[in-house]
Order: C-alpha cells, then sequence, then structure tokens
C-alpha cells in the first residue's frame, strides 16, 4: 500500500510538470479567427491555448450566469455584456496590463460605452451587421429579376418566403436579432423595450416560419457556400466568408450580402474576463495579443468583419477597409440601427416567444 502510495505520488509529481505549462481558455464565436493566430500566442507566450467556440449569446449567457464555466476570455456582444456586468459577470480590465489599448479607435470605444460605460470591463473584438446573404442566381430563379435581395421583404413577405423554401432560407436562431429585424420589416422601434410593440414581431416570423428550413447559426456558412439554400438571415462577414468559399469550391455560386433599406443591426463583440477566470493574467495577455495591429488586422481579414482597432487599418486587405459592408460609408450608417438588452422579465417572455414561434404552435 505504501508502495503504492508513492508512486502515485510520484505520478502526481510527474503530471504536474507536463500540465504545468500555464493555460488559457479562450471561448470565442466560431469562424471568427484566424487560427494561425492561436499558435502565434503559444509560441510567443509560451501559455497553452485551449480554444472553445460557440455561435450564440444565448448560449454563452447561460454559462456566465451559472458561474464556474473555466474561462478566462469570453465575448458577448454588447447588448448582452451589458446586462452581465450588471449581473457581476465580469472583473474590471487591469490597463497596466494592456498596452496595446493605444491601438484602440475613439470612435467604437465610445459607441461600446453605451454597453460597457469607461470601457472598464470590455475591448472590442469586432463589430458588425446582421443582414441578408442572397445566392443572386437562385434567388432570381426563383422570385424572378425583381426579387428584392435588398429588403426585408425577401425574408419576412410569406409570398416570397414561401418560393425562397425550395432553394432553402437559414435563419439565425437568436430573437434578439430577428425580433428587431422583424419591428423594423414593421415600421416599429427595433430598439422597442415593451412587450407590447415587441409582441407585433410574432406574426410577422411565425408566418414565415414554416418556410425557414433551419433556425441556426454556424451553419449558413457552408449552406450558403454549398448553394444548399440560397438565402440566410446572419451576420455580415460570415456570409462574405461563404462568398469566398463558394470560390473557392469553384462551384460559380455568387453570394452577396446585403444590408436592407429598412435598416440592419449593428452590433459589436467585446473581449471580456470573467470574475472566476482561473488566470486573469493570461487572459490579459491574450487580450492584448489581439489588440496588436497586425494580429488584429490578420483577424478582421480572415473573417471579413470590422475591427475597434484604429492602429490595424493600415494592414487590412483593400476587400476589406474598402468594402462599405464591411466599414459602413456615411450612407450606410445611416441605415443601422443598434439595440439595448431586455429586462430579464420582457427577456424571459421573449425566450418563450421564440420558443413558441419556432415549434410553429
Ligand atoms: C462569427 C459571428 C459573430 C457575430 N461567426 C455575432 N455577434
Amino acid at each position: 500500500m505504501k508502495f503504492k502510495g508513492m508512486m502515485t505520488a510520484a505520478a502526481a509529481l510527474l503530471a504536474a510538470g507536463v500540465a504545468g505549462a500555464e493555460e488559457v481558455h479562450v471561448y470565442n464565436w466560431s469562424d471568427y479567427i484566424d487560427e494561425s493566430l492561436l499558435a502565434k500566442f503559444e509560441q510567443e507566450t509560451g501559455i497553452k491555448l485551449v480554444y472553445d467556440v460557440f455561435d450564440s449569446n444565448e448560449i454563452l449567457e447561460t454559462k456566465l450566469l451559472a458561474g464556474g464555466s473555466g474561462y478566462d476570455v469570453v465575448v458577448p456582444t454588447g447588448s448582452f455584456l451589458q446586462r452581465q456586468i450588471q449581473a457581476g459577470v465580469f472583473q474590471k480590465l487591469d490597463r497596466s496590463k494592456l498596452p496595446n489599448l493605444a491601438n484602440m479607435w475613439d470612435l467604437i470605444s465610445e459607441r461600446v460605452a453605451k454597453y460597457d460605460p469607461g470601457n472598464e470591463y470590455s475591448v472590442n473584438y469586432m463589430w458588425g451587421t446582421t443582414g441578408i446573404g442572397v445566392n443572386v442566381a437562385k434567388v432570381k430563379e426563383v422570385l424572378g429579376e425583381d426579387a428584392p435581395i435588398n429588403s426585408l421583404a425577401l425574408i419576412f413577405d410569406p409570398a416570397n418566403m414561401e418560393k425562397l423554401s425550395q432553394c432553402g432560407v437559414h435563419f439565425l436562431d437568436t430573437p434578439s436579432e430577428v425580433i428587431p429585424a422583424a419591428l423594423a420589416y414593421l415600421g416599429e422601434n427595433p430598439d422597442a423595450q415593451d412587450m407590447e410593440t415587441i409582441s407585433k414581431a410574432e406574426p410577422v416570423i411565425a408566418a414565415v416560419a414554416p418556410y425557414v428550413q433551419k433556425f441556426q447559426s454556424s451553419e449558413f456558412i457552408n449552406a450558403l457556400a454549398n448553394g444548399d439554400i440560397c438565402v440566410a438571415y446572419g451576420w455580415s462577414g460570415d456570409i462574405l466568408q461563404a462568398r469566398d468559399r463558394a470560390v473557392e469550391a469553384g462551384n460559380g455560386a455568387e453570394i452577396v450580402y446585403n444590408i436592407p433599406k429598412e435598416g440592419a443591426l449593428m452590433w459589436f463583440d467585446q473581449l471580456a474576463i470573467p470574475a472566476d477566470a482561473p488566470n486573469p493574467d493570461a487572459a490579459h495577455k491574450f487580450i492584448n495579443f489581439m489588440m496588436d495591429a497586425q494580429n488584429s488586422a490578420a483577424a478582421s481579414n480572415y473573417v471579413y468583419y470590422a475591427s475597434g482597432n484604429k492602429a490595424a487599418q493600415e494592414f487590412l486587405n483593400e476587400d476589406v477597409i474598402g468594402d462599405p459592408s464591411i466599414y459602413p460609408d456615411e450612407e450606410t450608417l445611416s441605415h443601422l440601427y443598434t439595440t439595448s438588452p431586455w429586462d430579464p422579465k420582457v427577456n424571459r417572455d421573449v425566450n418563450r416567444l421564440w420558443t413558441k414561434i419556432k415549434s410553429g404552435t
């Protein structure tokens, strides 16, 4: 017994030696980084990077509110971050450990301060819009040359959706973005906070839900690229990645991303450190690494999202910095709206509404 006990102790020592390498656990959105940056971080810092992905703020929020997620860095969207800050989910950033904060872009930091006053808890990773991805040829085949590919009528008019169901439509599985879009389609305030207004979105979405092949928030990239679907209500950069994957596959599919004329959501995804992060020091190192101008630009060039990093701009490819659907011009900006978090009671009601809409009851 004694011998066995000694062996166990020796094995434990050995294991500690091997596993003694410092680790940082990062939880980011899927399809949201140039993966060569992960190896670069490990090489530069000697810290082992454990990188997991999600595709929904709701999933991230459930983990954060439960506590003990084990993550050191997470990337919620501003409107969710605001509610999570109030719930005590995050620790304040230690600015002395983030020299690359000097690279950040005031314009974006100021916009984000709406969600994180004083930018105390977060820094911007990427920002973008939510709009319509279209396989132009397929949609015109089904709806004709006048197909309203620049309008929310494409996805909220049941007559259009009934026809489009032949070639396939995906919607994001998130009430926090589909409901504001339905409100914008109705000419209501997309940032409505009261259930009376919010409920007006229900019949609009319910009327087209039977024609939605899937409510899902990451599969639409490949589905669009492969020609399995012809329309996706989704995120700007993801749809631009689908465009590239179609080109790489050489299947001739022309995928475009459109900001609907009725307006689109502009959102901000923020790097933040949970209050109970196991390794806050390494978390700061990861955030500072991502705020390096060249690293940030490498990520944007790969995922087709804009970042809140001003210094990165000189390293951006022309098809990123020069594309108004990524870096919007004044005209495009005037079509964008932002949203604020629903209060917990409204949020519960919305989640019930969403389940009901999706189940078609
Ligand atoms: C990345 C999608 C991130 C945008 N695939 C959602 N905020």
